[in-house]
């Protein structure tokens, strides 16, 4: 079995410090959450940014800032920043993560429309086309989030058509948000079997979910993607002093299991990335 990669989505859109105060917005806190999850030992960093009040923001400014900032502290780690943004942003001011220097290695792919709790996470036919045709055009390489199982099956649709970037493809299964595929061990069963050979996967658990999807991916061969974005909490009622404290629980669970934990470069040639 490959090494595991972890992934630490370590700021999101939506949570606040309301909920945890350990939630990042500046740039030195996210910086602080980076190197926090990098050092008890995520691979990758999922990104989003905020402006300092914690308004979620899209800006290449800003993630220039933050990704410049990142890359001092931990400067080996995979960056994937969000073209998902926040509910309501339009597909411009969501690609707009992808315009920083270097070109980013990876970003998101949001494959298709769904409920988001109250909201709706609006990826048409079209925005998707126009995010496909950007990485294909920039070279970088999608994590394809598939929040509904029908998802994938749109997401390999257009990979057939060539209007998305093709095999290896890497695929995030997001499951848990309310109002989409719940993360049942059935349901991670059910979209692994039907991705193409070659491809790899993670399984991202929402909320109490978080380490209950951890354990059968890290048994089944696949990734594994903590952080604030996802849960807040380290276990029932004791919240997460840092993204930090997230990875080591699930360092800690590989360990268990007997699955070895990949470094940033072990992960890029995992994820067949270019160095
Ligand atoms: N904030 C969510 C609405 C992504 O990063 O690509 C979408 C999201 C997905 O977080
Ligand atoms: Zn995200």
């Amino acid at each position: 079995m490959e090494k595991l990669i972890i992934t630490a989505a370590i700021c999101g859109a939506e949570v606040t410090k309301e909920q945890n105060p350990n939630v990042p917005y500046t740039v030195e806190e996210i910086v602080r959450e980076a190197k926090s999850a990098v050092d008890a030992g995520a691979a990758i960093v999922h990104l989003h940014v905020r402006e300092d009040d914690g308004t979620p923001t899209q800006s290449h400014k800003r993630f220039q800032e933050c990704t410049d900032a990142i890359r001092k502290a931990c400067p080996n780690v995979i960056l994937i920043p969000s073209t998902g943004g926040a509910v309501g942003m339009s597909p411009d001011e969501r690609l707009d993560s992808t315009n920083t220097n270097p070109i980013p290695e990876m970003a998101t792919l949001d494959c298709g429309t769904c409920n988001f709790g109250d909201d709706i996470f609006d990826n048409t036919m079209p925005t998707m086309r126009a995010f496909g045709k950007r990485m294909i055009e920039k070279g970088i390489k999608p994590e394809y989030e598939c929040f509904e199982m029908g998802h994938l099956d749109t997401i390999l649709t257009m990979a057939r058509k060539g209007e998305v970037p093709g095999n290896p493809m890497q695929f995030n299964f997001v499951l848990g948000v309310p109002g989409c595929t719940p993360a049942t061990v059935d349901n991670l069963c059910w979209l692994v079997n039907k991705i193409p050979t070659g491809s790899t996967w993670t399984a991202t658990g929402i909320g109490r979910h978080a380490f209950t999807l951890a354990a059968p991916a890290i048994v089944m061969g696949g990734n594994v993607r903590v952080g604030f974005e996802d849960n807040l909490y380290l276990e029932r009622g004791v919240l997460a002093k840092s993204n930090g404290e997230l990875v080591d629980k699930v360092v800690r669970m590989a360990k268990l299991l007997g699955r070895q934990v990949a470094t940033s470069d072990e992960a890029r040639e995992i994820l067949s990335l270019k160095h």
